[in-house]
């Protein structure tokens, strides 16, 4: 752990690994970094006033809008800019390879080379794991001192959106063709989004596709949904922001590197980043109180012997259970 303080690579890539496979060894690593990164402080700790906590960005989006493209040359100009950028990428298309098709990986060898610290993780063997493992890794490359720590996942699935929806600032990628917006909105990610890059803007209907997501955004101030529950109203920041970019030229991405770091002081302004954070530290808690009961059922209930009562009246029982349990524990 003082190897990864100090900033060694090879220490944070073991550290991720540990945090990432689960168990009881992850749990400590993750109990010792939170104690690292926060000592005693701990209501000061979670909102970042003191703690010096990373500006955790979530990039989310259809598959193939470019995201992986646009998070290494958006990284790697931050490195320009003096910062110390991490991503995680969580990517499900292969777990052979770790999740990288070939333009990726050079795009990911271009950005490692520069200086971004980029860690890929297949969904696979996660499943619904993923939720727990992240947060953990995000707070293993805040403690080598990586900002902003960058997590990108594919906008598909309510587990991927909630890991990259746990961010300070969400990023939303869409690109023209095929109603892009039109899904991103059908998956939620309208409701998530602080900011939206309409990525591939070399294509000819890059006008029709940032039209159709300002109209929708209309239609969600007029009707108040998706509001995300920190409003931010009064910093301007009340509607996402919309950059075109062109990944693979770097176009636009100086606008995106503005609007990133625009969205944080932004936040830090109005004092939104603070309950940001606190609904972070509350939904991670839940995940494990969900996984813990989950876990805990399973193996009440294969040990039942059937037919010792109606199921639902059964179930009842073993909750209450399971529940005055936990407070019994305490
Ligand atoms: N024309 C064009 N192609 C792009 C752009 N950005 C990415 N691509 C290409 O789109 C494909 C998918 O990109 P990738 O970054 O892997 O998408 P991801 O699945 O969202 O991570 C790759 O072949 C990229 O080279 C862009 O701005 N314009
Ligand atoms: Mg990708």
């Amino acid at each position: 752990m003082a190897a990864t303080r100090g900033g060694e690579r090879w220490a944070t890539a073991r550290l991720l690994s540990l945090v990432e496979r689960g168990g009881p060894l992850a749990d400590e690593v993750a109990e010792r970094t939170w104690a690292l990164l926060h000592g005693d402080a701990t209501v000061d700790a979670i909102s970042g006033r003191r703690a010096n906590r990373a500006h955790v960005v979530g990039v989310t989006g259809p598959p193939g809008a470019g995201k992986s493209t646009l998070v290494a040359v958006w990284t790697t100009r931050l490195v320009e800019r003096g910062h110390r950028p991490a991503v995680l990428a969580v990517d499900p298309s292969s777990p052979l390879t770790g999740g990288a098709i070939l333009g990726d990986r050079v795009r990911m060898a271009e950005a490692t080379a520069a200086g971004v610290f980029i860690r890929s993780m297949a969904t696979r063997g996660h499943a619904g794991g993923l939720a727990l493992a992240v947060p953990g890794m995000v707070r293993v490359l805040e403690l080598a001192g990586f900002d902003p720590v960058v997590v990108e996942t594919v906008g598909v699935g309510q587990v991927e959106v909630d890991v990259a929806s746990a961010a300070d600032t969400v990023l939303v990628v869409v690109t023209p063709g095929m109603g892009d917006a039109v899904q991103a909105n059908k998956a939620g990610l309208l409701e998530v989004a602080d900011l939206f890059a309409v990525n591939k803007s070399d294509r000819p209907d890059a006008a029709g596709v940032r039209r159709d997501l300002e109209l929708m955004l209309d239609l969600s101030d007029l009707t108040g949904h998706g509001r995300r529950r920190h409003d931010t109203r009064t910093d301007g920041w009340s509607r996402p922001a919309v950059v075109s970019t062109v990944a693979t030229t770097g176009a636009g991405v100086d606008e995106l590197a503005d609007a990133t770091d625009a969205h944080l002081a932004g936040l830090a302004a109005v004092g939104t980043l603070v309950a940001r954070r606190e609904d972070r530290w509350r939904a991670e808690v839940r995940s494990h109180v969900d996984h813990l009961l989950l876990e805990t059922s399973r193996g009440v209930v294969s040990g039942l012997s059937v037919g010792t009562g109606a199921p639902a009246a059964v179930a009842r029982e073993l909750a209450a259970g399971l529940v005055g349990g936990a407070e019994g524990d305490r």
